[in-house]
């Protein structure tokens, strides 16, 4: 049993996935001997509402020089961010010489918006090797993981910062106690610290529980972030729904009375209870849920291959890891899977060992099937794959249900 990361109160686990390798642990044969699993169980805090996984593997075993993720790899994502950034500037930097600082700034996609009008910015990535590809576009990086001490040497070095940025990270930090209070460290008076993540009530809305993974130590709603970063002095000042990774949620913290609060904040925490993301009884109805579609994604997919078809996966994503090892799925039901990351490619999918090939793979001989693991790029995929459709190829979905089109 552990406590909660948030306020300590012990967690009850609700639901278990089962053992679980590290979700982007891509690898090759010769390592299969020593490859790491963990036991992915799920809890639900009962008094700060934080949903966290009970369980991870040391962030040194998912962050390194070898991350596989890098955010170019989807261009509507490269979009958002630039959307992102220009709506952060328009209603938020109107210090002069603003100090924009981004936790996790990956590739970066995001802060390259500000440095290419000579913003003074900085990114703070723990990923040495996706930081390396930032400075290639201009954007400077520090190799570090972000929490008090590190906001205390940036600020010495160079002032607050007026907003702190971080998209589809801090759910990515157990140690969320101490990024609150790097962030009260570090943050201007007036200053604002925007971030956005998958969001809790859209995963049980869709039954998405592949959003559930070693590097997403926790789910967030309102209430949780709330309840988090109100212990270090930050209010919950706007919170603004996202279409991006099939429903996520931007929160806007400021210093406790330094802004004003939309009544969107109070607006959310109505609907959050509506939906019940604060009762026991909502997470056995989500783990039912997620049962049926786990054996319905494995009857379609073994009755295809019983007949004989050919059925191959789209997009190796870290999601993929959780979906293929709660199914049980391996190569002899999923032939390859097609990913356009050169790091990915040429290697196997963690746990289930299915080769991952480049995306010129899929093309040049296209299967009877394909099943949609980066369902929440679907309208750019399905811009790019005319084609596969057009030869006679079908998209097996299992978000919000399994289905064959
Ligand atoms: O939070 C996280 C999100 C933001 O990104 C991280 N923990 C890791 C990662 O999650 P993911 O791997 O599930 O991300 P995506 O963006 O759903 O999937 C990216 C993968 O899909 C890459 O390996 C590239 C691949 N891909 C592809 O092969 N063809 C993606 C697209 C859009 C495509 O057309
Ligand atoms: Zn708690």
């Amino acid at each position: 049993m552990i406590d909660c990361r948030v306020c300590g109160t012990a967690l009850k686990p609700f639901m278990s996935f089962g053992n679980m390798p590290v979700a982007n642990g891509f690898l090759l044969p010769e390592n299969y001997s020593d490859e790491y699993f963990y036991e992915m169980a799920t809890a639900f805090c009962p008094e700060c509402g934080m949903f966290q996984i009970v369980e991870i593997p040391a962030p040194e075993q998912m962050f390194h020089e070898n991350y596989a993720f890098f955010t170019r790899t989807s261009r509507a994502m490269v979009a958002h961010f630039a959307e992102y950034a220009a709506w952060v500037r328009d209603t938020y930097l109107d210090a002069d010489d603003p100090f924009v600082v981004e936790i996790g700034s990956n590739d970066g996609a995001m802060l390259e918006n500000f440095a290419k009008t000579g913003m003074r910015h900085l990114g703070v990535e723990p990923s040495a090797n996706v930081a390396a590809e930032s400075e290639r576009h201009g954007v400077k990086a520090m190799v570090a993981f972000f929490g008090a001490e590190t906001a205390r040497r940036v600020r010495e070095e160079q002032g607050p910062a007026s907003v702190i940025l971080a998209a589809n990270v801090i759910c990515h930090i157990p140690t969320i106690n101490d990024i609150a209070a790097g962030i009260a460290e570090l943050l201007d008076e007036r200053g604002v610290f925007v971030f956005e993540e998958p969001y809790l009530g859209a995963m049980i809305e869709k039954c998405s529980y592949d959003q559930i993974y070693d590097e997403h130590v926790f789910i967030f709603s309102a209430r949780s972030v709330q309840n988090a970063f109100g212990r270090h002095g930050l209010e919950l000042v706007n919170v603004l729904p996202q279409k991006t990774h099939g429903g996520s949620m931007r929160y806007v913290l400021a210093r406790k009375g330094a802004r004003e609060v939309s009544p969107a904040v109070a607006e959310l925490l109505a609907v959050e209870d509506g939906q019940g993301l604060g009762r026991a009884e909502t997470y056995e109805v989500f783990r039912g849920r997620c049962e049926e579609n786990r054996d319905a994604l494995v009857r379609t997919i073994r009755d295809l291959r019983a007949g004989g078809k050919r059925v191959a996966g789209y997009a190796a994503t870290s999601k993929s890891t959780t979906v293929l090892n709660y199914c049980g799925l391996g190569p002899d039901d999923i032939e390859f899977i097609s990913d356009t990351t050169p790091i990915k490619q040429n290697t196997f999918t963690p746990g289930t060992h299915i080769p991952v090939k480049a995306h010129e793979h899929f093309k040049s001989g296209y299967p009877d099937y394909a099943v949609l693991f980066a369902w929440n790029h679907e309208a750019e995929i399905m811009a790019n794959e005319g084609e596969f459709a057009a030869s006679g190829g079908k998209w097996i979905r299992f978000v919000p249900k399994v289905s064959v089109t």
